[in-house]
């Protein structure tokens, strides 16, 4: 404990929780909870891990993952902001992912539910010459997973554009048999090929080639039907009008380095944010919270995979 930097060392660490070197000597705090485990980064605020007792771990982490200080964690929750995917000559879906946020503290609830939070340094937007903003990240490790970006602006004159994600990673028996519920009629952009527009019309969506699409004016509930696992999970999501769909398949996945070539057969990633025309401006002195909520539970029937 006491080879990390003062501002951690200060800290009232409940029982439940510790904070431990993790891969790449990186600070991890791990959390222990009467009904599940699970374990954040400070690189990122990075939930690289959340697991129900009695249950496959819920968010998928790459074993080829890097762990460095500038480098982003493939799996777990990525958090995007403030901007999503490339920008000229800057890091792909923001700075957040890559900077090491400051550990503001952590609280049992009654329910013994535990809370962490973290804050982005202010000195990340201003190295990368970003609009100051004041972003605090909760997260609340129970028998689900609560997580809570808030962004606020500090400036008493201008106002604040940006985009953010939850990039969740999802763990998946087989992308073979698993679908998505929730987006049928939905607005939605196609990022493969020819960038083309279109709306949703299957009731369950299969994915069977790399899928990379924007879903937009969406504040809809999704369920992942993960057939293999007889898992049913929802994403329950509030402040958030963008779902993103995504699995970079078999010859993409080749092409990571830091994704194993046959991973892509056993996740998901199922985003809540605010992306392109759903990005958020802020006015003076406001600010706004993008919540999501992941529950699993266990399917008692096998569910036909819908035809
Ligand atoms: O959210 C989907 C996406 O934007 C894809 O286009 C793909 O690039 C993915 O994110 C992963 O991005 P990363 O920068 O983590 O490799």
């Amino acid at each position: 404990m006491n080879s990390f930097p003062e501002h951690l060392r200060r800290h009232e660490i409940p029982e439940p929780v510790a904070l431990v070197k993790g891969n790449g000597d990186l600070a991890k705090i791990s959390v222990k909870t009467d009904w599940s485990t699970a374990e954040i980064y400070l690189l990122g605020a990075h939930v690289t891990g959340f697991q129900k007792d009695g249950e496959p771990p819920l968010l998928f982490m790459s074993e080829a993952s890097q762990f460095a200080v500038g480098k982003p964690i493939r799996g777990g929750v990525p958090i995007v902001f403030p901007w999503f995917g490339s920008r000229e000559g800057r890091a792909l879906h923001g700075f957040a992912r890559v900077t090491e946020w400051e550990w503001e503290g952590s609280s049992v609830a009654p329910d013994s539910s535990m809370t962490l939070r973290f804050r982005l340094p202010d000195s990340a937007a201003r190295a990368d010459g970003s609009p100051p903003a004041t972003v605090i990240f909760a997260v609340t490790v129970s028998d689900k997973l609560a997580m809570e970006l808030t962004v606020a602006n500090p400036s008493g004159t201008d106002s604040l554009t940006f985009e953010n994600c939850l990039h969740t990673y999802f763990t998946i028996g087989d992308i073979a048999e698993a679908e998505i519920t929730g987006l049928k009629g939905t607005t939605f952009i196609d990022r493969m090929g020819n960038v083309t527009q279109g709306v949703e019309s299957a009731d369950a969506i299969r994915i069977n080639s790399e899928t990379d699409r924007l879903y937009l004016d969406t504040t809809q509930r999704v369920a992942i039907h993960d057939l293999r696992h007889r898992r049913k999970i929802a994403v329950e999501k509030s402040g958030s009008a963008s779902t993103v769909v995504w699995n970079p398949w078999a010859e993409k996945a080749k092409n990571m380095p830091d994704l194993g070539d046959d991973e892509f057969k056993h996740m998901l990633c199922v985003e809540s944010g605010n992306v392109t025309q759903n990005k958020i401006t802020l006015a003076p002195g406001k600010s706004t919270s993008l919540k999501v909520v992941l529950s699993s539970h266990q399917m008692e029937a096998a569910r036909e995979l819908s035809r």
